[in-house]
């Protein structure tokens, strides 16, 4: 009796080409996460930020007030950390709210590392 002997591709669903079918790492990417940034000016009033964080952060008053010191004496501080999306509808919402009480208050945002 004859040994049979497989050769190459002559089996059924080979895979003894390395090219065909290799693991790879799935290469899906997390997306991108956004700090907003509140800016501290000698202009806006420290109630009118504490209000601000409280409205559209979602902090309580203890919070907005420690983050509002906190950009009062170094200048700058991160508010929070979002998708690109809700991230540009946070700095909107102050922007436009700070616009509309005539404080000149800035909110920017910046891609996270
Ligand atoms: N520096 C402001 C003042 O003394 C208060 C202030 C805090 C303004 C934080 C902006 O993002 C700010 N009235």
């Amino acid at each position: 009796m004859l040994e049979h002997q497989w050769m190459m591709s002559d089996k059924p669903d080979d895979e003894s080409d390395s090219s065909v079918l290799v693991e790879t790492r799935p290469k899906t990417k997390r997306p991108p996460l956004y700090k907003v940034l509140l800016l501290n000016d000698d202009y806006t009033p420290m109630e009118f930020v504490v209000h601000v964080l409280e409205r559209f952060f979602g902090m309580t008053h203890a919070q907005a007030f420690e983050i509002m010191l906190t950009v009062h004496k170094k200048g700058v501080a991160v508010v929070g950390v979002f998708s690109h999306e809700i991230a540009e509808t946070k700095v909107g919402q102050v922007m436009d709210f700070a616009r509309r009480h005539q404080h000149p208050l800035q909110c920017t945002m910046e891609r996270e590392e």
